[in-house]
């Protein structure tokens, strides 16, 4: 069987698998990081066609990957990890600087600028099925259109080093 054939084969395979539990990734990017620095977060919008969860993250790049949320409680940014995220049906939820985002620790090398990582996501539907979506995930060093600039200063300039999820709430 030749190559093209077979990867055909492959995508066949694959989009039929998703069928049931689609959801759509958009805009996605994970922040570039400098040497030395430990944690970035990764960012996307996501459009669930009906009403799942993310419940779990992972990439070769990172020792430790999680779903983070980050708000404003009493005038301070504040960031918790959260077991699920809830995707409604034909909802986009958006991950984004300044909100829910996936935090990616432990990184085992710094994510060079114009490059890229591949993140899987598990998703767990309302019948309780499970499903992993892979998902190639560019590397910049902002939002692509710019917007929201400097929001996660902390994780930009590595001052996330100390990433800690001890009951003390990191701030940024
Ligand atoms: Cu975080």
């Amino acid at each position: 069987m030749n190559t093209l054939l077979r990867s055909l084969l492959l995508l066949t395979a694959v989009g039929t698998a998703s069928a049931w539990a689609q959801v759509k990734v958009e805009n996605a990017w994970a922040r570039a990081t400098v040497q030395g620095q430990k944690a970035t977060g990764a960012f996307m919008k996501l459009t669930a066609s009906q009403a799942t969860q993310l419940v779990a993250v992972s990439t070769p790049v990172a020792g430790v990957s999680e779903i983070h949320e980050m708000k404003m409680d009493n005038g301070v940014m504040k960031m918790r990890a959260m077991p699920v995220l809830p995707l409604p049906a034909n909802q986009a939820v958006e991950l984004q600087p300044g909100g829910y985002h996936l935090m990616l620790m432990d990184l085992k090398a710094p994510l060079a600028k114009d490059g890229s990582i591949a993140l899987t996501l598990t998703f767990k539907d309302a019948k309780g099925q499970v499903s992993k979506q892979q998902v190639n995930v560019p590397v910049t060093t902002g939002m692509p259109q710019g917007q929201m600039q400097g929001h996660m200063q902390g994780h930009n300039q590595g001052q996330m080093q100390g990433h800690s999820h001890g009951p003390a709430e990191h701030k940024h």
